[in-house]
C-alpha cells in the first residue's frame, strides 16, 4: 500500500504524563511509529515522504488563533523562564462552564488551558513540528487517493482524533483523518465517511464535522461513561443543523470482544453503504487489541486482518490515518495487518 511516513515524529517526544496524580512515562512515545515503519518494510510496503503542505486544509478545520498558538508555544514557553527548555508544560486551569473562552490570556499557562481539554497531553520543542508534518502526510495520503489510488496509509504520530477546532488532548494537537477527509472534499469527493476505530472516541473530529453534511462521521468506542475522553462519544450524538444525522456513535462496554466489535463494525457499515459515500477515511488506531496498556477492548492480532478484509469490501476509494495503540512491540504487525488484509481482498 502507498505510505507515508512523517519524517519529523521525533522531534514529539515528551518524558511524562499524568496518571492518578502522578507522573509516569508517556505511552505515546516515538518508538511507536518505528515499530510500525518496520512492519510495513518488512512486508514489502515503501514509505514515502510527505509532498504536500496541509496549511489550507489546517487553516478550513482548525481556528486561526489556535493554530497561531500552537506554532508559537514553545517559544512562549521559553520565554517565560529560559530555563524552562528542559521543562514540559502542563495547563493548570481551565475556562468551564460560566468562563470566558473569548478572550485569549496573555499568562502562557493560561493559554494552554483555554486551547486544551485535559493535562494528558504534554507539548515538548519540536511538537509543532512534528504535528505539522503529520498533517502533512494525511494530507499526502488523501492526494494520493484523489489522484486515483484504491488506498494509502499515513503513518505518523502524534494522533489526531482528539484535536477539536481549537483544541489539543488525548495526546493530539493536529486532527490529521480531519485534514484527510477536508482535502478529499477539496479535490473531487461529495461524500467522505469518516470512520474511527480507536478504542477511544474521536470527539475532536465528531466536532469539526457535527454540523456538517459532506462528511459522515462514525466511531466505535469504548462507552464514555468510564472510557477517556469521558465528555463526548454517547449514542444520542446525532449531528446537528445540516448535520444532522450524519453523525454515530457506536458505544462499546469494556471487555467487549470480537464478536460484539464485528458486529458495530457491521452496522457502520451498512450506514456508510447507505449514505452512498464516495470515500472512506479510517482513523486507525489499534488500541482495541487486547493487550493494549490503556485499554479494555480484546481483538487480537488476526482481528486486524479481519477488519481490512471488510472495509475492503465496502469498495471504496480509502485513506488510512495512524491514531492509536500503545502496545508499542506489537503495534506494527495488528497495524499492517488491517493493510494487507485490505489489499488482498480489495
Ligand atoms: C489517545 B488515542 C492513561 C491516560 C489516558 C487519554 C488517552 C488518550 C488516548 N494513563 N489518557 O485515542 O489513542
Ligand atoms: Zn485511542
Amino acid at each position: 500500500m502507498i505510505s507515508f511516513h512523517n519524517p519529523l515524529h521525533h522531534r514529539h517526544a515528551p518524558v511524562h504524563e499524568f496518571y492518578r496524580g502522578e507522573r509516569v512515562p508517556c505511552f505515546e512515545k516515538p518508538v511507536r511509529a518505528q515499530y510500525v515503519e518496520d512492519a510495513l518494510r518488512e512486508r514489502g510496503h515503501g514509505l514515502l515522504a510527505p509532498d504536500v503542505d496541509s496549511s489550507p486544509v489546517l487553516a478550513q478545520i482548525h481556528a486561526p488563533r489556535y493554530l497561531a498558538f500552537l506554532q508559537s508555544a514553545w517559544q512562549q514557553w521559553l520565554a517565560l523562564d529560559a530555563a524552562n527548555a528542559s521543562v514540559q508544560p502542563f495547563p493548570s486551569v481551565w475556562p468551564v462552564r460560566s468562563l470566558r473562552s473569548d478572550v485569549e490570556p496573555d499568562n502562557f499557562v493560561a493559554k494552554l488551558g483555554l486551547y486544551s481539554m485535559d493535562n494528558g497531553t504534554p507539548m515538548a520543542e519540536g511538537t509543532w513540528e512534528a504535528a505539522k508534518a503529520g498533517a502533512d502526510a494525511a494530507a499526502s495520503a488523501a492526494a494520493r487517493v484523489a489522484q486515483g489510488a484504491r488506498a494509502a496509509f499515513c503513518c505518523t504520530r502524534p494522533p489526531g482524533h482528539h484535536a477539536g477546532p481549537d483544541f489539543m488532548g488525548g495526546y493530539c494537537f493536529l486532527n490529521n483523518a480531519a485534514v484527510a477527509a477536508q482535502w478529499l472534499r477539496n479535490h473531487g469527493s461529495d461524500r467522505v465517511a469518516l470512520l474511527d476505530v480507536d478504542y477511544h472516541h474521536g470527539n475532536g473530529t465528531q466536532s469539526i464535522f457535527y454540523d456538517r453534511a459532506d462528511v459522515l462521521f462514525i466511531s466505535m468506542h469504548g462507552d464514555p461513561r468510564t472510557e477517556y475522553p469521558f465528555y463526548l462519544g454517547h449514542a444520542d450524538e446525532t449531528g446537528a443543523g445540516q448535520g444532522a444525522g450524519f453523525n454515530l456513535n457506536l458505544p462499546l462496554p469494556a471487555g467487549t470482544s470480537a464478536d460484539t466489535w464485528f458486529a458495530a463494525l457491521e452496522q457502520a457499515c451498512v450506514r456508510i453503504t447507505q449514505y452512498q459515500a464516495d470515500t472512506l477515511v479510517v482513523s486507525l488506531g489499534l488500541d482495541a487489541f487486547e493487550d493494549d496498556p490503556i485499554s479494555k477492548f480484546a481483538l487480537k492480532t488476526t482481528d486486524f486482518t479481519r477488519l481490512g478484509e471488510r472495509l475492503a469490501a465496502l469498495g471504496l476509494p480509502t485513506v488510512f490515518v495512524l491514531e492509536g495503540g500503545y502496545a508499542a512491540a506489537e503495534l506494527g504487525h495488528n497495524a499492517v495487518n488491517v493493510l494487507d488484509g485490505f489489499e488482498q481482498a480489495a
